[in-house]
């Protein structure tokens, strides 16, 4: 019947946009007008945190539901395998039609074919590789900050034909509920964007970063060595305002992107069957403690917070961006329960329907406010202790680490671990 068919889900992941740079989060200077109007129109969460602040392992966590350490991946090398749960083959075993669009970083080759019935890949333009101004040598060689480039620069070109055709499968959609990842590489460094967005930003109006703490202190010994080798310290102070600025060119030219995607749903009549969410893998140092690009294993704030706005029809919008603390994790229950997918491994994180519907999310939230959520991040806030957790499914197949197993034991057995 019609009306009961399962919502659609488009699923849009850039790569390397914090959330402090994100209108909705509070930034008064960048221009995220389709990000705030996805958390205007849903929800969107001020203190959403990856899992990891590299592609793999937080694509990993992102489409597995479990933390990195888990099952192993924990490095650019170690993406979900044939034998591993992941988000698209639940949804394509469900009766999904899958299209997945833009980079991979989360599952192995092998996996692939069992994942998605579309592949598309960003293509044409030329190669990012020596596109940039800087020889070996050059002061600002290993900065990132490249400025100003043409029209047709690789990068940017293969994030607008990834969305142009999303927008494209959108308006001639498969016959099944359909599920989108639509993956962009914008606003990962190098800091390089053509007009108009180059120009966007007024150099003094952007924030000057975040200087480091004296020596570093406090900081991983690594970060103070990458800091030496990338010659941060030797930018100017326009230098890194220069940074800030292609940085936020770059995030508004990947929200231009997002926007075209809601526009596509809207008009074709999608909108309201249809659940849209947009987050980032995880965040960008962009000058702050004078460090660009990201580095694996530094849990920087910069790097793990990111923005997250999702829409699921019937759910009246947040009145106000929520301050509860959520985790990428939560992702894959969240879209599994609104759309009737049943999970069958032990995962970790925990749907945040509850804070959608602006209901308690357990017994120890009743008459707490709606959009409190407890999550087992060290992050939490001062509900953390109030909240029961309700992790995972309660009822068939788990899977251990070494093979599927009915749920009561295998509980037992992977607590043990
Ligand atoms: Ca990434």
């Amino acid at each position: 019947m019609a009306s009961q068919r399962p919502p659609n889900v488009v699923l849009f992941v850039t790569d390397q946009w914090r959330a402090k740079d994100t209108g909705y989060c509070g930034n008064p200077v960048v221009q995220t007008p389709n990000m705030d109007r996805l958390a205007a129109e849903g929800a969107g969460f001020t203190r959403c945190f990856v899992q990891n602040p590299v592609s793999t392992p937080s694509r990993a966590s992102m489409a597995s539901g479990w933390y990195c350490h888990v099952n192993g991946h924990r490095t650019m090398h170690h993406m979900l395998r044939a034998h591993e749960p992941n988000m698209l083959r639940y949804f394509k075993e469900a009766g999904y039609h899958v299209w997945w669009g833009g980079k991979n970083d989360m599952i192995a080759e092998e996996a692939i074919g069992d994942s998605c019935h579309d592949r598309v890949q960003g293509t044409g333009g030329r190669k990012t590789v020596n596109e940039g101004p800087w020889r070996p040598g050059d002061r600002l060689y290993h900065t990132f900050l490249w400025g100003e480039m043409p029209e047709n620069f690789g990068m940017s070109l293969g994030d607008d034909y990834v969305a142009q055709q999303a927008v494209e499968f959108i308006a001639h959609p498969s016959a099944e509920p359909y599920f989108m990842l639509i993956n962009q590489v914008y606003p990962h460094p190098p800091y390089a964007v053509s007009e108009p967005f180059f120009s966007q930003y007024d150099r003094a109006a952007v924030p000057l970063p975040v200087r480091p703490p004296e020596g570093f202190a406090g900081k991983p010994e690594i970060l103070k060595l990458i800091h030496q080798r990338m010659r941060m310290d030797e930018m100017t102070e326009d230098e890194l305002r220069e940074m800030v600025a292609v940085y936020y060119g770059m995030i508004t030219k990947v929200d231009r992107n997002l926007g075209w995607i809601l526009g596509a749903l809207k008009e074709q009549g999608a909108w309201e069957h249809t659940i849209v969410a947009a987050t980032s893998d995880h965040g960008d140092f962009a000058g702050d403690y004078l460090l660009a690009e990201k580095n694996q294993n530094t849990f920087e704030d910069v790097l793990t917070n990111v923005p997250f706005a999702i829409r699921v029809p019937g759910c009246r919008p947040l009145a106000a961006p929520s301050e509860a603390l959520v985790e990428m994790i939560d992702l894959l229950p969240t879209l599994a329960e609104a759309c009737g997918v049943a999970l069958g491994h032990t995962h970790f994180g925990r749907s945040l329907l509850p804070l959608l519907r602006a209901v308690p999310c357990c017994r120890s939230c009743e008459g707490r406010p709606p959009n409190i959520a407890s999550t087992s991040s060290a992050k939490a806030g001062p509900w953390r202790q109030r909240c029961t957790p309700m992790r995972g499914p309660t009822r068939g197949r788990t899977y251990t680490g070494r093979g599927w197993r009915s749920s009561a034991n295998a509980r037992k057995s992977t607590a043990k671990r």
